[in-house]
């Protein structure tokens, strides 16, 4: 009897995992495997080259400085990746990831009149 009971017991959990399986794998969400973008912003002139872009949650963006001079990426909203980043001239900055969505607003610190930019994240 108690050989019957686990038998019985054991039969039912391989039924259940194995129905599980497909589900808990994932992979009927081809949407979420997408590739994610990388994105190229200029800074040339002291100005920004596409202060606007819009990207969807997982792309990356990277600051390029043209310039000679410094440039920084300073984000004014919180939940960015980073808060402030300084970009030498002819340099360029590490991609950031952006892991949620919102508008994520910047500015350069050296130039904060003429130089300030949005990402948003969809
Ligand atoms: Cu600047």
């Amino acid at each position: 009897m108690f050989r019957a009971l686990t038998l019985f017991v054991v039969m039912a959990m391989v039924v259940a995992i194995s129905g599980m399986s497909p589900s808990a794998g994932g992979d009927d969400k081809p949407k979420d495997k997408a590739a994610a973008r990388n994105f190229e912003v200029t800074y040339k002139g002291n100005k920004i080259d596409q202060a606007n872009i819009a990207v969807v949650v997982g792309d990356t963006v990277r600051w390029v400085n043209e310039d000679n001079g410094q440039h920084s990426v300073t984000f004014d909203t919180a939940g960015a990746p980073w808060t402030e980043k300084i970009v030498e001239g002819g340099a360029f900055t590490e991609r950031a990831k952006f892991t949620t969505a919102g508008e994520f607003k910047y500015h350069c610190k050296f130039h904060q009149t003429t130089m300030t930019g949005t990402v948003t994240v969809k």
